[in-house]
Order: C-alpha cells, then sequence, then structure tokens
C-alpha cells in the first residue's frame, strides 16, 4: 500500500473516485467495458461520473433560494448558446488538472473527449451567446436567477461550403444521449392556442374571458445545469428551462392525421422542432408565433407555481419577481401574465397592469427596421384571442392617455398606437407594458431615444437606460486561451478571473522587453494551434460536398486579420473582401510591394433565406480560391473562410487573433460582443466608431487604438454620397471593383451573375450600408495595421495595453449593473446548513 501525504491522498483519492465512477457508468448505463468503448461512450459516461459533483449544490442553491423567499430573476430568451457544457462545467469546478489525469489513466485523449459533445447551437448569434454570458456571470457572482427557452431538436443549421456555396445541413444535436440536460415530466404545463374567446365578467365587473375549442398542447422541460466558478463560497448552479412539444403524444392528433391532414395533424408535437435561422429579420410566420408564446406561456406558469410554492396570495409577486425579455421575442408576457392574473387569480386589471409593469424589463437588441417584429392582427387574434384582446383593450387605454396629453393630435396617436396598419408592434407593446427597456451600448441607447423610440422617450423618460453588453472572462479567456491566462496570473494573479478590473494591473508590463517578447511568443503558438486545427480541419468540398482539397497552406508569421459574425450587409464582410481584393492587385502589379503578409480568416453564417449574405459568402470564396492558388502572392496573401461558426470554433479562432475586424456601418451594429472576446484576447480592432466599439476606445485611450476609421453615425446622417465619385478619385478602388463585374474571381455564370450584383448594390447612391464611403479610410487604416505590425514589440506593447483596458467588458459588471438599477436582486450564496444536510444526505 502506498502512503500519501493527506493533500495527495485527497487528489489520489478524487481520481480514483472519478475513475470508478466512470467504470461504473460505462458498464451499468452504457453496457459496455472501458476497453471497448468509443470515446462517445466514454464521454457520456464520464459526464455522469462528473454531474454527481454538481447535484449537490444544485440542489442546494434552489433549496437557498426557496428558503430565503429571495426575489428571483427569470431571464426569457429565445435563444442560447451555451456552448459545451462539460468545458464549461470543468472550468466552473477549476477541475481541469484533476481531470485530464483521470483520462490519462483511463488512455483517452482529454481533447478528443471534449470534442464529443455537440453545441447546442440553440440560437442565431450575439443575442443567444449573451444570454449565455450572462446566465454563467449570475452563476458566478450567485444571483438567484433561473432562465427559459426552447429545446430546438434541430439548432442553428451547420453550414457547409460547397465550392464555395454556403448549403444548410440540419443540425442534430440531439442525435447521442445528452447527459446534461434533465427531463422534468413533474413540471409539465399545457398551453392553449386558438379557439373561441368567449367575454364574461371577473369579480370586479371587468371583461375576462373563457376560452372555448382551443388546441391543447402539452410542454415538457429539461433542465442544464450552468456551474458557476468556484470562489470562496460552495459554486452555485443555476438552472436553463428549456422546453420541448415532442415527448407528450396528446400533442399529435390522430384525427386529423385519419383524415388525410398530415402537416396538422403534426404541427404541435412539432412546434419546438427547429429555431427560425434568422437574424435581424422579423419572419411572421405562424409557427414562429406559436413558438413565442409556447415559450412565454410555459415559463409563466412555472414561475407562478414557483411563487406559490411559499406564498397563497399575490400581494408579494410584484416584490418577488423579476422577469427580463431578451427583445422583443417574449414580449407576450406581458398579456399573458396580465391575462392569468385577472382570470385565474382574481386580480382587478388595473393592478394587474401595474404588476406585469412591475415584474418585467426589455433590452432592445437592435435598431435595424426590417428585425423589428410585428405581428398580423388576424394571426394573432387567430392563434391568441384572448392576449389579442387584452392587448387591444392596454392599446386602447393608451391611446385614449396620449390624446389627453395631446389634445388634437391624431397623427401622433397613430405613431405610437400598439397596433397600427393591421399589425401589432412588439417593441411598441414591450415598451409600454415593461418599468425599463435598456440599450446596449451607449450609442445604441442613444439612437433608441433620439431616433427609433423618440416619442416613447419623450413619454416615459425614466424608462430608458443603457446597460453595454459584456463577456465572460471565464470562457473567453481562461478556458479558451490557457497559455495567455497562465502568464496574466503569473503577473498579476488570478483575482482577474471574478473581478476583471484587474486585468488594469497588465497595464504595468507593456515596456519590458522579456514581456512583450512572451506575448509574442504566445500568440504565436496560438496561431500555430490554429494552423493545426485548420489543416486537420478546414479542408475544401466540391460542388456535390466531398472534400477534395486541403485546405492553403498558412504561414505564422504572417498577421491574422480576423473577421467572425453572423454574414450581413451592415457587418460590411464586401468591404473587407474589397480591402483584400485591393491588396491582391497591388501585390500583382508591383511585385516589389512593401505589404505585410496576411491571412484573412472569414467565419460566420448567412440566414438561408438572405440571398445577398450568400452572395458575399460566394465572393469571398471565390477570391479566396484565386489568390490561394495564385504563386506570385503566395507567402502574402491568404483567405480562407472557417465552415460553421459556432461557440466552440470562436473558441479556437479568438486566441490567434491579431487583428480584429469591427466595421460595421456606423450607427447600425447594436454593441457587438466578439469585438470584446478578441481585444481581451490581445487582438487589436480595425473598426468604425459604433455600438461598443466606442466605449472601448475610450477605455483603452486613442494613442493605443490605432486603427479607428469611417463616419461617424452623426456623419452618416449628413453626408450626401456618391459611389460613383468615390471610384473616380480612387483609382484602386475602381479597379477592384471592376473585378466584380469582369469575371476575375468569378467561375462561372451563376457567380458571374451574383457578383455583378453585389456590383449593383455597391455602387447605387442609396447604398445603406454606406460601403465605399468608408472605403478609402478602411484602406488607409490598413496601412497603419501594416506599419505597426513591421514593428513587433510596438505591436505587442499596444496589444497588451487593450487587454489591460478590458476591464469593464466582463459580463460580470453588466450582471451586476442589471441587478442593481433594473432587477434590483441581491446575490444569494448556498446556505451552508442546507448543502450540509445534502451533503450528509447524499454525498459520499
Ligand atoms: C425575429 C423574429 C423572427 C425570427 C427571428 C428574429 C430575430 C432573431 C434574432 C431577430 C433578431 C435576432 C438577433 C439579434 C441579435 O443577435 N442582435 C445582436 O445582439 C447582440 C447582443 O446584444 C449585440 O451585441 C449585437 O450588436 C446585435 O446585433
Amino acid at each position: 500500500m502506498t502512503l500519501y501525504p493527506p493533500q495527495v491522498k485527497n487528489i489520489e483519492y478524487q481520481i480514483e473516485s472519478l475513475v470508478d465512477k466512470t467504470r461504473r457508468y460505462l458498464l451499468t448505463t452504457l453496457g459496455r467495458t472501458l476497453e471497448e468503448a468509443t470515446d462517445q461512450e466514454f464521454y457520456h459516461a464520464f459526464s455522469l461520473a462528473l454531474r454527481e459533483t454538481i447535484m449537490i449544490n444544485w440542489q442546494a442553491a434552489a433549496h437557498t433560494f426557496l428558503k430565503n423567499d429571495v426575489r428571483m430573476l427569470y431571464y426569457i430568451s429565445l435563444e442560447h448558446l451555451p456552448g459545451k457544457i462539460l468545458s464549461q462545467t470543468i472550468t466552473g469546478l477549476q477541475k481541469e488538472e484533476l481531470l485530464q489525469k483521470v483520462m490519462m489513466r483511463m488512455k483517452r485523449a482529454y481533447n478528443t473527449i471534449l470534442e464529443c459533445e455537440r453545441d447546442p447551437g440553440l440560437g442565431n448569434g450575439g443575442l443567444g451567446r449573451l444570454a449565455s454570458c450572462f446566465l454563467e456571470s449570475l452563476a458566478t457572482l450567485q444571483y438567484p436567477a433561473q432562465a427559459y427557452g426552447l429545446r430546438y431538436h434541430y439548432g442553428i443549421f451547420e453550414q457547409q461550403l460547397w465550392d464555395g456555396e454556403q448549403v444548410e445541413i440540419p443540425d442534430c444535436w440531439l442525435i447521442s444521449e445528452n447527459p446534461w440536460q434533465f427531463r422534468r415530466d413533474l413540471r409539465r404545463v399545457s398551453v392553449k392556442f386558438g379557439g373561441h374567446a368567449k367575454a364574461k365578467a371577473n369579480v370586479y365587473e371587468e371583461p375576462s374571458y373563457d376560452l372555448e375549442n382551443f388546441d391543447e398542447v402539452w410542454v415538457l422541460p429539461y433542465d442544464v445545469p450552468i456551474v458557476g466558478f468556484q470562489t470562496k463560497n460552495p459554486f452555485s448552479v443555476l438552472t436553463l428551462r428549456l422546453w420541448s412539444t415532442k415527448e407528450s403524444p396528446r400533442n399529435f392528433h390522430l384525427q386529423r392525421f385519419n383524415a388525410g391532414r398530415l402537416d396538422e395533424a403534426a404541427e404541435n408535437t412539432t412546434l419546438t422542432d427547429v429555431l427560425y435561422p434568422s437574424d435581424h429579420h422579423e419572419t411572421g410566420k405562424r409557427i414562429r408565433l406559436k413558438q413565442e408564446f409556447l415559450l412565454v406561456s410555459a415559463s409563466l406558469q412555472d414561475i407562478i407555481r414557483h411563487y406559490l410554492f411559499t406564498h397563497d396570495n399575490f400581494k408579494a409577486f410584484p416584490d418577488k419577481v423579476r422577469i427580463q425579455i431578451n427583445d422583443t421575442h417574449p414580449s407576450l408576457v406581458i398579456p399573458e401574465l396580465i391575462r392569468l392574473l385577472t382570470h385565474k387569480y382574481d386580480i382587478s386589471w388595473q393592478k394587474a397592469c401595474e404588476i406585469a409593469e412591475s415584474c418585467t424589463s426589455y433590452t432592445n437588441h437592435t435598431i435595424l427596421q426590417e428585425a423589428l417584429e410585428e405581428w398580423d392582427t388576424k394571426l394573432m387574434q387567430t392563434q391568441l384571442p384572448r392576449q389579442y384582446e387584452i392587448i387591444e383593450r392596454l392599446n386602447a387605454n393608451f391611446c385614449t392617455s396620449i390624446r389627453k396629453t395631446y389634445p388634437n393630435d391624431e397623427a401622433k396617436v397613430r405613431r405610437l398606437s400598439i397596433i397600427q396598419d393591421g399589425k401589432v408592434r412588439m417593441a411598441k407593446l414591450a415598451i409600454l407594458g415593461s418599468h425599463t427597456i435598456n440599450g446596449v451600448a451607449q450609442l445604441h441607447t442613444k439612437i433608441l431615444k433620439e431616433d427609433l423610440f423618440r416619442e416613447f422617450y419623450d413619454l416615459f423618460p425614466d424608462k430608458f437606460s443603457s446597460i453595454t453588453n459584456g463577456i465572460t472572462q471565464r470562457r473567453f479567456l481562461l478556458q479558451c486561451n490557457p497559455l495567455l491566462s497562465s502568464w496574466i496570473t503569473k503577473r498579476i494573479g488570478d483575482g482577474w478571473i471574478t473581478d476583471l478590473s484587474q486585468i488594469s494591473k497588465l497595464n504595468a508590463f507593456t515596456h519590458d522587453a522579456a514581456d512583450l517578447e512572451t506575448f509574442l511568443a504566445i500568440k504565436r503558438r496560438c496561431k500555430e494551434n490554429l494552423i493545426d486545427f485548420i489543416q486537420e480541419n478546414c479542408k475544401l468540398r466540391d460542388q456535390k460536398g466531398v472534400i477534395v482539397s486541403p485546405p492553403p497552406v498558412i504561414y505564422p508569421d504572417s498577421l491574422f486579420d480576423v473577421q467572425i459574425k453572423r454574414i450581413h450587409e451592415y457587418k460590411r464582410q464586401l468591404m473587407h473582401i474589397l480591402h483584400l481584393i485591393m491588396l491582391y492587385q497591388e501585390m500583382k502589379t508591383n511585385p516589389n510591394h512593401e505589404r505585410i503578409p496576411r491571412t484573412a480568416i472569414f467565419a460566420g453564417k448567412a440566414a438561408a433565406q438572405y440571398e445577398t449574405a450568400k452572395a458575399i459568402i460566394r465572393l469571398i470564396a471565390s477570391v479566396a480560391h484565386k489568390v490561394n492558388h495564385d504563386e506570385d502572392v503566395s507567402g502574402h496573401l491568404r483567405i480562407l473562410f472557417i465552415e460553421n461558426y459556432s461557440v466552440t470554433k470562436a473558441e479556437r479562432i479568438i486566441p490567434a487573433a491579431e487583428l480584429s475586424e469591427q466595421i460595421s456601418t456606423a450607427g447600425m451594429e447594436a454593441s457587438g460582443t466578439g469585438n470584446m472576446k478578441l481585444a481581451l484576447n490581445g487582438a487589436l480592432t480595425i473598426g468604425t466608431e459604433d455600438g461598443a466599439n466606442i466605449e472601448m476606445r475610450r477605455a483603452i485611450g486613442d494613442a493605443n487604438w490605432p486603427f479607428r476609421f469611417g463616419c461617424t453615425a452623426d456623419e452618416l446622417a449628413k453626408a450626401s454620397y456618391s459611389p460613383q465619385n468615390i471610384a473616380k478619385e480612387h483609382p484602386n478602388i475602381a479597379l477592384a471593383l471592376e473585378t466584380l463585374k469582369n469575371r476575375t474571381f468569378a467561375r462561372n455564370d451563376e457567380e458571374h451573375f451574383l457578383f455583378c450584383d453585389l456590383y449593383n448594390r455597391l455602387t447605387q447612391n442609396f447604398d445603406r450600408y454606406h460601403t465605399l464611403l468608408d472605403l478609402p479610410s478602411y484602406y488607409e487604416a490598413q496601412k497603419k495595421v501594416d506599419a505597426l505590425y513591421q514593428d513587433p514589440m510596438k505591436w505587442a506593447s499596444c496589444a497588451i495595453h487593450n487587454v489591460a483596458c478590458m476591464g469593464m467588458f466582463s459580463s460580470d459588471r453588466a450582471i451586476q449593473h442589471y441587478s442593481k438599477d433594473i432587477w434590483r436582486i441581491q446575490p444569494c450564496p448556498i446556505d451552508k446548513d442546507i448543502l450540509d444536510h445534502i451533503q450528509n444526505a447524499y454525498g459520499h
């Protein structure tokens, strides 16, 4: 028998215990021995073993919230992008080293096992990822909270590029059993659609409605544990509750099926099947409306059930419940809560409206007109007759009050009305029905107040507030960039992990040559890691999707120039590729050029229906094809489009980035969060004065923000813009534009047609995105990039300075701000007695 000192013994015990549990789960749950188990099976058994560690804290957190009868926050979002749950759990528990040892002992490769989990792709982009950063921060800061979402069977599609064309493949993330979700049969609820609203009076003689001949849908929740980072207190675990209609046999309409109406028969079983894969575009589809209401109704029933667990009337409800709606998508919370209170719980209309307003707050994430939700009144009347009646009544009262304040101004009433031209305007409903509406960056909030919702701001100035977005440094530095993280911790200690403001201490390390060299060496290692990943995973496909060739050779000495985000005209991937075309032409015409070697990396999905965005991908791929095969520029220019951008891909790409492209048309990017992730990992930003870029620049200081360019939002509003003149004044721009028409890159007629269309869009006077207007200053800013890159020590110093100034861009800061000013909730650490009790009864 070996004798260990106590600490080693403890670690040794933990390792052995996990080895033992994993073996047991393999045998008892998967019916396999360790030797024959596949990596996937091993991943599953291992996750089940690790899961045991968090169950006690999960229960203890829930019991603590109940016992203390605290005010709870409920975060409702149609989208969530948590990334891999196993890796987040390991980071939270700080057990990475230990678990590596476990796997070594069991002869499995740590990274391979982590890769076995599929990302839950339950969102489109920024809005969904923000929800997940927020939930992680809420857990780490030990707030009493819970999030709600939908358990889409098919998350955001898997993107493949078939010879440059985006092809959407279904994302079956549930194909192998998922060990990180708990089906909660006891928490099943029913949601009603359609039918007839039959008026009756409530106890106050106010209108209330019974529903007849409705369609009833049963909804079942699955809980996903979100583990907070372990601090001096026991770590907290919050719940992400995802609703599904799939597993309830009664949702299937057998009679309709028997009558040959197959689609209608399966409509309710398939309600939560698919995430709408569009961002910044309102689709107005019936199933989407049903999804939104399903989430709202099920979550509200759950919230009320939880409240009634410790209360027998609604007096304390507005004190104990806070509901945050992530954009307008869940804004039916307002009429549905009013309905439940007045109809089911005998509360007066006036009181119910007050309660709904006290409980609800709304975050706006976009000012793009085409993304603002509106629903056809007919559709809403048919699907949600009672909720529609309530919206009408709310609106009638609202219009009356406007008329009182502004007599004889019917035009104003029309502009403010929630129902307008046969549509229900959801943003107006959300503003009217909640106590606070917030924008996600200062400029964004200013635009909401002064432009988009100006007249609402005039009426309710106190409702508007601004909370700049943030990101979790635990996933987007500690976990994804271990090399940089451990250097930072060596230099300034590990306080930054839970208090990012401490990262400012890094400012002391922006001068010493040895530090700068270490930083450069780390970046270099991260770039090599990404190159390895690309060589392994980014092979090119032919027109039929068959993998036919390796990716191009990438040089680690080149500048890694990165644009990773959804493909959208306002984000201006087109401007980026035009600049690369200009560089290419420069290198071709002047073999003695002095431009630095560059590797441009794009990643991002285009909405399936958004043809222009798909054409932009096609153009990037065609330019990449030509450039990467041209011997004349090999070693100087490489262009890559990495397929299927996801949280996991972001974690691979971000540590290697040196230049962060944040080049949206000023005023159009509400905040951006990729900008923060890239800067935190030591990339310098080339960016417009838009969204959170502005606040990042201010925090970092102009001297260390050298690549600012482009018009401001105010300048754009006044600019008279002639793309033709810009082309005339800048021959290199004209030449680059010509390539879109003269088949330089088009490899067939279809591409020729698509690129000509892009040309036309760019050269129209009314190009909303002002791409060519900013291109000359973008080009000049890129020259500054070249110049600075030639002085690596200066570049490194600037980059470390950027990292050091990112303190305020943590989602912890954002969550503390929401908690203090909007939700007024307090941290609620796990009660030690409750924890002990559960531990004694169930722990080992
Ligand atoms: C609406 C109706 C029907 C179907 C889809 C939609 C829909 C879905 C997603 C509309 C918009 C979205 C997504 C918006 C979004 O991601 N906005 C981003 O939010 C981030 C977090 O606040 C910001 O950082 C980004 O600037 C903003 O673009």
